[in-house]
């Protein structure tokens, strides 16, 4: 009965996107644990905000189609790995990786692969530091396996990321020379920015090691 066919094709999708729900769930939870745990403790967090998002379903099949991934779920989640993706914004380069190394050394996290955008930016000047972990997804009758995309990244390189992307689209793709050349210069800028703001941060915290500042006059 087609209905049948129907209803069982939709609970298996469904439960499919369930999963990397959960998986989403149990990562943004980790990284919420860590920034309270760091506010807690140390009155400051390295995690300055955190967004996750589900792929939809069209982009989903566009990519499957892009990509000629057999079109059965077995093979989707072995191939596309950003279904579940989550993105960890820092004030400071080397909180990115300080972030990705208190999550992949997490017992139940398994590293999958790891792309360091930051040492090796793209020709387009992308910054970023991809993982993609494997999250256990514990039901009811089964644990399954889900994995997750996180992006981390500065401020400086998730503002820009976010203007290169709106243009990309805009221009579907297509983007006029003279954008790309401004981008890339403004990604320089942003690197070189971040670099400032490192420095000055190891400043300060040399400072607070040495004690409090004499008044003047003493
Ligand atoms: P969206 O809309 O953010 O989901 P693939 O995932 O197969 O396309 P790969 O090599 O497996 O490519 O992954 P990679 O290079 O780690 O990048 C995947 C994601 O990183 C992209 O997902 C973007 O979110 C981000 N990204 C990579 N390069 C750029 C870039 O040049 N500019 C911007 N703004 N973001 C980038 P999607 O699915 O392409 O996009």
């Amino acid at each position: 009965d087609p209905s049948d066919v129907l209803r069982h094709v939709r609970s298996r999708l469904a439960t499919f996107m369930m999963e990397y729900k959960f998986a989403l769930d149990e990562v943004e939870t980790k990284t919420n644990i860590l920034r309270e745990e760091f506010e807690l403790i140390h009155d400051y967090s390295p995690i300055e905000h955190v967004k996750s998002r589900l792929k939809s379903l069209e982009s989903l099949a566009e990519k499957v189609t892009r990509m000629g991934v057999p079109s059965d779920l077995g093979a989707i989640r072995e191939e596309i790995r950003d279904i579940a993706g989550i993105r960890v914004t820092t004030a400071f380069v080397e909180d990115t990786y300080q972030i990705a190394e208190m999550l992949t050394r997490q017992g139940d996290l398994t590293l999958l692969a790891r792309k360091d955008y930051i040492a090796e930016p793209k020709e387009n000047g992308y910054q970023s530091l991809h993982l993609v972990v494997s999250v256990p997804v514990f039901l009811s009758d089964r644990t399954v396996e889900v994995p997750v995309e996180v992006q981390i990244r500065t401020i400086a390189m998730d503002f820009w990321a976010s203007v290169e992307h709106q243009i990309y689209y805009k221009y579907a793709g297509q983007v006029p020379e003279h954008l790309t050349r401004t981008l890339t210069e403004v990604a320089r800028i942003a690197a070189a920015l971040d670099v400032e703001m490192g420095a000055l941060r190891s400043e300060v915290q040399s400072l607070a090691e040495q004690g409090p500042h004499p008044p003047d006059g003493v």
